[in-house]
């Protein structure tokens, strides 16, 4: 095995991926983050990038041992309100391509996986304010169904295999730098391009639909930083729960018109309400702040400020 670190991102083109390669070659060099999706993207352009469906195991193992990978992170999945559109498929791809980067690392291939939860394996029965890591699950969609389970398997390759696998429940996530695609949160990203483009948004959840949320900063901060952590330190390997702020729609549309006045919002709610209403309105994540020292910067206010001072730009 080789004893440089070499990492290779998989659904490395999406919303989460774009910013951790970029973050990542800060740290580990160009050459030493391979992006990857499942077609060719822009991102080949700045750097090592490989076509990879990571449902096939025998085409993932022949690039990981071609570039010597050492740890994985695993994106690719369907988001809750794609996989409610196909239901077979989001299971079979959130959880087969677990198990080929799983078996990778029990193969002593790879040293060690990131694989990311969400707040979706939380359900109607769960206490909805300030959800503690313990507590009811029973998530009632196709991509909370499958991120617990694969959370559970998580923990048994840790447990059974001591596969070094690391996960976060990440909550709704907002950044400028790359656009979301299938999430119930996605409206918190359009939001602010509607803002400036347009003056006005139609929001698909209900004005007090209360969520959590997260500056794509924090999150790329919590994964680099729950990677980089000592193994002893990560004492949770089924997922942490990871928490920022909470808002709902009317609230954030209310911090923007701080900023831009004449912004108006309006309500349509759609399917998403649903999954949006079975999901925690607020995340405790005091294991995270205790075991591995996570500390979020963003709040809705400077949340607000950074992303319209940094999308005014493609608007101007
Ligand atoms: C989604 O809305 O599906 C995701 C998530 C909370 O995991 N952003």
């Amino acid at each position: 095995m080789p004893t440089k670190d070499k990492i290779l991102v998989i659904g490395s083109s999406g919303q989460i991926g774009t910013e951790l390669v970029q973050n990542l070659r800060e740290i580990y060099g160009i050459d030493g983050v391979i992006a990857s999706d499942v077609k060719v993207t822009e991102q080949a352009k700045d750097g090592p990038f490989e076509v990879i469906d990571v449902m096939n195991a025998s085409a993932l193992l022949e690039i990981v041992k071609r570039h010597q990978v050492t740890e994985i992170y695993l994106l690719a999945a369907l988001l809750s309100a794609t996989a409610e559109k196909m239901p077979k498929f989001g299971w079979d791809l959130n959880m087969q391509g677990l198990f080929n980067v799983l078996d990778l690392a029990k193969e002593k291939i790879i040293k060690k996986v990131y694989w990311p939860s969400s707040i979706a394996v939380f359900g109607p029965n769960t206490p909805k304010v300030d959800t503690p890591q313990y507590t009811i699950m029973e998530p009632s969609t196709v991509y909370g169904i499958s991120k617990q389970a694969g959370e559970r398997w998580c923990e048994y390759y840790f447990n059974k295999y001591n596969v070094d696998v690391r996960s976060l429940r990440y909550p709704g996530l907002i950044g400028w730098k790359s656009a979301p695609g299938g999430g119930t949160t996605d409206y918190a990203v359009h939001i602010f391009h509607e803002a400036l483009k347009t003056g006005k948004y139609e929001c698909f959840l209900s004005e007090n639909t209360t969520l959590p949320m997260m500056h794509m900063e924090d999150a790329i901060n919590a994964t680099i930083g729950i990677m980089q952590a000592d193994a002893s330190k990560v004492k949770i390997r089924s997922s942490y729960n990871l928490g920022g702020f909470s808002f709902s729609p009317k609230e954030i549309a209310a911090e923007i018109q701080k900023h831009i006045p004449n912004f108006s919002i309006s309500y349509n709610p759609d399917s998403r309400q649903q999954i949006a209403d079975s999901w925690p309105q607020s995340i405790n994540d005091e294991y995270a702040r205790k075991d591995w020292g996570w500390n979020p910067k963003y709040d809705l206010k400077s949340l607000t400020i950074n992303m319209l001072e940094n999308l005014k730009k493609n608007y101007q």
